[in-house]
């Protein structure tokens, strides 16, 4: 790249999201709008950093993951929405170092996506809310809109398909009482997962015969979390989580075929965070679209939490971390 070509340029910094009340299936697929929503809680470990600036007169976009060249696909055409709305045509170049393993089922694509979406914006001088921020972050990937927002954050399924569906799908803070969670992630496998979390989803909609009562319960999980949340109970805020993600992972199992991202390694730790709960120490588990588990707990547990887990199996590595940020821009 020849420096003195480069036109302007912006860097933002977003967090995973881990979800509490989980999103599994859209409504439409080109808009990213989800069947039920969902509620998450933004971490402060495992930041992406992304770069994206303008390069005048470039003939295609350019894309740089953790220093190594890729193909620009779902970001070009998530740059092309973005050039839409800004009324621009400049190709960019985007540079962006993620510690997430990528594709292991631990959201890397919700913080690519938020950075991505914060960066191009400022860098195509768009000045979006974060409402707008958000409902543009979800077509990159729909858990990126809750990544936009810090702490807890509830995504809104939002209504109808089209333009109305569009615009009533976005996330936002949600408000919590005295609470002082840990969240322990408990890497056991870095690999990409098996089946992306994109066709899964699709394949549970269209064949899983647990669908509705999926979407049914997840409808009252939503409203069972707000109120444990805004009551500060620890214990019912794990409850939830807990009974969510193993009925996210009932449903996908059921799909024909089966989609199964829990392994030996998940169970052992499912086992462990259960012994945990017997001795009296609110642990509760959730599992994503992967076999790496993540445990809520409070914050004064955290380091008994952890050496559990690593008596359980042999993890790759453990974060603790708490509620983060969201996405943050820099501008220049
Ligand atoms: C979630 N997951 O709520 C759920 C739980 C994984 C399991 O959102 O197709 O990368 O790009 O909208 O957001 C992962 O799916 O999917 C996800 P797309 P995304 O966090």
């Amino acid at each position: 790249n020849d420096p003195s070509a480069a036109g302007p340029g912006a860097t933002a910094v977003a967090h995973p999201n881990i979800a509490l009340v989980k999103y599994w299936g859209k409504r439409d697929e080109t808009l990213a709008l989800p069947v039920t929503g969902s509620l998450s809680v933004t971490l402060d470990v495992l930041p992406t950093t992304t770069r994206v600036t303008l390069i005048p007169g470039a003939t295609r976009d350019v894309v740089v993951l953790n220093g190594e060249p890729v193909g620009a696909g779902r970001v070009g055409g998530f740059l092309d929405l973005v050039r839409a709305l800004a009324g621009r045509g400049e190709r960019a170049l985007v540079e962006s170092d993620n510690q997430v393993p990528t594709g292991a089922g631990l959201a890397s694509s919700a913080a690519g996506f938020a950075a991505l979406a914060a960066a191009a914006t400022a860098a195509y001088g768009l000045d979006l809310g974060g409402r707008e921020l958000s409902r543009l972050a979800r077509r990159g990937s729909g858990s990126a809109c809750r990544s936009v927002f810090g702490g807890f954050v509830q995504w809104h399924a939002g209504s109808g398909g089209g333009h109305a569906g569009d615009l009533s799908s976005y996330a936002e803070s949600v408000p919590v009482g005295a609470l002082d969670p840990a969240l322990v992630v408990a890497v056991t496998d870095t690999g990409a997962k098996a089946v992306p979390s994109r066709d899964a989803m699709r394949r549970t909609v269209a064949t899983s015969p647990l669908y509705e009562a999926w979407a049914r319960t997840c409808e009252k999980d939503l409203a069972r979390m707000r109120d444990a949340l805004v009551h500060g109970d620890i214990t019912a805020v794990g409850a939830i989580t807990e009974g969510n993600a193993l009925c996210m992972h009932a449903v996908m199992l059921a799909a024909r075929p089966a989609v199964r991202y829990l392994s030996g390694a998940s169970l052992a730790i499912l086992d462990a965070v259960a012994a945990l709960r017997a001795d009296g120490v609110p642990a509760y588990a959730t599992v994503d679209a992967g076999p790496n588990v993540v445990v809520l707990c409070s914050r004064g547990d955290a380091a008994r939490v952890a050496a559990v887990l690593r008596a359980a199996w042999p993890v790759r590595s453990i974060h603790v971390a708490g509620p983060g940020p969201g996405v943050t821009v820099e501008g220049g």
